[in-house]
């Protein structure tokens, strides 16, 4: 030990045990880590910290954690088939993955596959930057985002310019969620959202929770509303139906001015364009014609009527709305989603009366829109074939009212920031784009959610060229993975795979076929922590730095990631290391940065980090000096806040903060920018889509590509052999993050005294129908034959047809003996292949029919 580490210090840094990235504190003695709290300077937590946080210390101490590098001598590969791990040294791995990755860059880029966790968001950014700067456009987050965002990121990027949404806790009158626990057992900046959602609640916001289970949100909520899964479009349809038709209620100005309702729509379900510009066209009924969205002197935008244009009839989108959800009664709803038809009507009739629309409110002096109300979806509304229209319709709830990032509402997260006062960085709002419709200031993907991109012959193993609605997409890891690509020509297969912790076996699909499309993959390398499922299919293991080792200049993603929405303050944390690694372990970024080198991509890498980070001036890297990670993050920090304030002072002060101007908290209003009720824009992607795909024999319905939003069933719907009589899905715990935290040694005992982490939870009356027992052991078993044993919960809190399996258990690997065994796998029920997949932007679906045998 030396002396500088013979010390008492409390370090500020960043929670990296799920995606939230709290700040925190960790308290070195004597070069030990004894403790961690939050961070109270910091607005991303708020000295706040859950559970799984505080016990990060057992993940940095975990006695099973990869210290050198590793190579595998049985060159066969298989689930629970032991790879002979051989400990070799840094150089001879770096040699032998340089040499291959040299070869592949040689012949053809797109041959390199990388794949990253979101659970810890520091790999964001390099692993980004090192598939931009190599060539490849084949990367993916394994489960994330297949099962968590593809449709609900996209909505909120569209709708919100933002990753997702919550209510606005500090002004918020009356919230309903539909399969979101954001502010309670998991989801976005989950410390902030804890404490502002229990301020809400004494605060007398009302929360209504639509969810197969009452779960953590719904423990805390005013009401359950159990669901049938993925049929959460149609009651949100039916709300709207009871909105627009029975109540005749909607928020006409907004709609007029912030949205694309008045655009005018011609029998081709297309807007009909002003003839020299191709502006879409508005009924100006103040001057009785028809005027390009934009014009400055347009007065009464018309919502409702029909004209004859060009010789054919025009009406605005609204009108076209409101005539297709009359379609969708609560009467009809019910026989879909089980809830009853006087229950959707009255929770309809109190979310538009409680959204006082034409109501107003004075904040810092400002005569702002009042709305308080808002209605939030996330991973259990998204996470199904029927991904986007369920958030398509369950935000048109907020469009409609008006309750979109204004007081009270639907709030982005942090989708304007004019940056701090003395450097006016980060700059960025949302700007309109192609025919008045909002563009992103910033974003986190590699492609904006609109405007949407051509659909084009694809080239990508995700076959994303074809899809540009998803960010990332099944056949990644499909069972019909290798026949899609042979339709579709793929001219390449992947020849070397990076992995960043993700376990793909657990966290995609049934890990059979996870496992055969690993095997398929000639050389396979993984940044590793501890040796998990996945790590059984690499070929070379790299020793991991955890997050308490390691340096990231945006653990946040700033903003639009994890920073709290809601008014306050804006805080910018940095993560450093609370202790030095131990063995050989090297932070992944920086030997990124190694690999990038020598494999010949430096300019390249240099040029991405630039574009990237935003690095100005100065800051900027030049193409031919070879720069260490931590002085990129040196210069991205100094890019945005100033010389006085690099690397060096964030790791003394661990976050600057400062505050929010209501403009940035409530943009909407002050921005000119508008969205899409009506998605015209999906009638040209189909039309293009359906032509590359329709002569490679790929079935195509193009019920999928309708402007305005349906309910269409997943594959469990159509399950006609009644034995199979219930419906599977999972939910969160709130010990537990993802698969990763099954090894804390904490969190595993906490589970194990609750009744439910590693349970079935089947609902009380229909297990005492089926003449089984709290406790007893039993099979699931799906129509395709696939299985899972478990012990059976039976409670009141579970929808009579549910089954719910909490997290994201199931290990088997000796590696990680504390996991090992606990909980029930729901991913091995699930069919990962074009049928379960959503046609518009292959996200997968994840509830299953089931039966149970004992
Ligand atoms: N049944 C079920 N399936 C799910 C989910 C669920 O809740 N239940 N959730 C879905 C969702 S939304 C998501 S996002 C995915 C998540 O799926 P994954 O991305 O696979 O995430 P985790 O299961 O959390 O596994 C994270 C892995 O990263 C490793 N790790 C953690 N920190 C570090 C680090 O600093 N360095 C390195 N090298 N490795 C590290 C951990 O050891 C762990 O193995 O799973 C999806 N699948
Ligand atoms: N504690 C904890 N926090 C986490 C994570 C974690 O693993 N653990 N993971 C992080 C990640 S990667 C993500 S993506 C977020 C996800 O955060 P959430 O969106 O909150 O994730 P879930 O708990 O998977 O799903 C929310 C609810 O949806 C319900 N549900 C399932 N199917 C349906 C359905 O068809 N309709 C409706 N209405 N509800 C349904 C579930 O029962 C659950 O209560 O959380 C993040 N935070
Ligand atoms: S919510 Fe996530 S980031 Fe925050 S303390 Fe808990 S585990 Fe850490
Ligand atoms: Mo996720």
């Amino acid at each position: 030990m030396t002396p500088a580490t013979l010390t008492d210090r409390w370090i500020p840094s960043t929670c990296g045990l799920c995606y939230g990235t709290c700040s925190i504190l960790g308290h070195r003695k004597d070069g030990v880590l004894v403790k961690i709290e939050g961070n109270p300077a910091s607005a991303v937590g708020r000295g706040r910290l859950c559970g799984k946080g505080v016990s990060g210390i057992m993940t940095l101490y975990d006695p099973n954690r990869v210290n050198v590098p590793l190579r595998r001598s049985n060159p066969e590969k298989g689930k629970g088939v032991d790879p002979g791990w051989k400990a070799i040294t840094w150089e001879e791995a770096l040699d032998e993955i340089v040499d291959r990755l040299r070869r592949v860059h040689a012949d053809d880029p797109r041959k390199l596959f990388i794949q990253r966790t979101t659970t810890n968001t520091s790999a964001r950014a390099p692993f980004m930057m090192f598939a931009a700067a190599f060539g490849t456009p084949n990367s993916w987050a394994a489960g994330g985002g297949l099962h968590c965002g593809n449709g609900a990121h996209l909505i909120g990027g569209i709708y919100h310019a933002s990753w997702s949404l919550v209510p606005d806790f500090q002004h918020c009158k009356y919230a309903i969620y539909f399969g979101a626990s954001k502010g309670h057992g998991a989801g976005h900046v989950a410390c902030t959202n804890m404490q502002q959602a229990a301020d809400a609640r004494v605060r007398g916001m009302r929360l209504v929770v639509v969810d197969p289970m009452s779960n953590f949100a719904s423990a805390k909520a005013t009401e359950w509303v159990p669901i049938r899964p993925g049929t959460d479009a149609a009651m949100g349809l039916a709300m709207i139906q009871v909105i627009l038709n029975e109540m005749g209620v909607w928020d006409a100005e907004y709609l007029a001015a912030r949205t694309n309702a008045p655009y005018l729509i011609g029998p081709d379900r297309c807007y009909v364009r002003d003839a020299p510009s191709k502006k879409p066209l508005v009924w100006d009924a103040g001057r009785g014609r028809a005027v390009p969205y934009d014009d400055p002197d347009a007065r009464d935008l018309a919502l409702e009527g029909e004209w004859e244009m060009g010789g054919a009839r025009a009406r605005p989108a609204f009108a076209l709305l409101r005539e297709h959800v009359r379609q969708f009664t609560p009467e009809w709803a019910e026989t879909v989603c089980t809830v009853p038809a006087a229950t959707i009507r009255r929770i309809a009739r109190e979310f538009a009366t409680e959204a006082m629309v034409g109501s107003t409110i004075v904040l810092d002096g400002k005569r702002l829109p009042y709305r308080p109300v808002a209605a939030i979806y996330f991973r259990g509304a998204q996470g199904h074939k029927n991904s986007v229209y369920n958030c398509y319709a369950l935000e048109l709830l907020n469009q409609i009212v008006g309750a979109a990032d204004v007081v009270g509402g639907a709030l982005g997260f942090n989708p304007v920031c004019y940056g701090h006062p003395e450097t006016g960085k980060p700059w960025y709002e949302p700007k309109p784009g192609p025919d008045g419709l909002m563009i992103t200031g910033t974003w986190v993907a590699p492609h904006l959610p609109y405007p949407i991109s051509e659909p084009k012959h694809p080239e990508q193993m995700a076959l994303s060229g074809l899809f540009p609605l998803g960010m990332f997409g099944t056949t990644m890891a499909s069972s019909d993975q290798e026949d899609l690509w042979r339709r579709f020509d793929l001219p390449y297969r992947p020849e070397v795979m990076i992995n960043y912790g993700a376990n793909s076996l657990l966290s995609v699909g049934n890990s059979d076929t996870v496992a055969e499309t690993l095997k398929r993959i000639p050389f396979i390398v993984s940044f590793d922590i501890t040796l998990t499922e996945f790590s059984e299919f690499a070929d070379i293991v790299l020793p991991d730095t955890s997050y308490l080792e390691s340096y990231d200049s945006r653990p946040n993603v700033p903003f639009i990631f994890n920073h709290p929405a809601g008014h306050g303050e804006w805080s910018w944390p940095i993560r450093q290391p609370v202790v030095a690694p131990e063995g050989e372990r090297r932070q992944a970024a920086e030997v990124l940065v190694e690999i990038a080198d020598r494999v010949g991509i430096r300019e390249e890498w240099n040029a991405v980090a630039n574009t990237h980070l935003k690095l100005d001036g100065t800051h900027r890297l030049d193409f031919k000096t070879r720069y260490s990670y931590e002085e990129i993050c040196d210069r991205e920090l100094r890019s945005h806040f100033g010389d006085d304030r690099g690397l060096a002072w964030f790791k003394e002060h661990g976050v600057i903060s400062w505050p929010k101007r209501v403009e940035e908290t409530y943009w909407r209003p002050f921005v000119n920018v508008r969205v899409p009720i009506y998605w015209e824009f999906l009638v040209e992607v189909n039309r293009k889509a359906k032509a590359i795909a329709n002569p490679r024999g790929l079935h195509w319905d193009d019920a999928w590509y309708d402007p305005l939003p349906r309910w269409l069933p997943c594959p469990s719907h159509e399950v006609s052999d009644p034995s199979f009589d219930l419906w599977g899905f999972y939910y969160r715990d709130t010990l537990h993050t993802n698969s990763y935290t099954n090894e804390n040694p904490w969190l595993d005992e906490a589970a194990r005294l609750d009744p439910y982490s590693y349970a079935i939870a089947v609902n009380t009356a229909t297990g005492r129908r089926k003449g089984l027992r709290d406790g007893q052991l039993v099979w699931l078993e799906s129509p395709h034959g696939r299985r899972v044993r478990g012990r059976l919960r039976l409670t009141e809190t579970v929808h009579p047809e549910g089954v719910g399996i909490g997290g994201c258990a199931g290990h088997w690997v000796k590696t990680l003996p504390v996991a090992r065994g606990k909980g029930v796998m729901f991913n091995d029920l699930l069919e990962v292949d074009w049928e379960h997949g959503s046609p518009v932007n292959l996200n997968l679906d994840t509830c299953v029919k089931l039966r149970i045998v004992p």
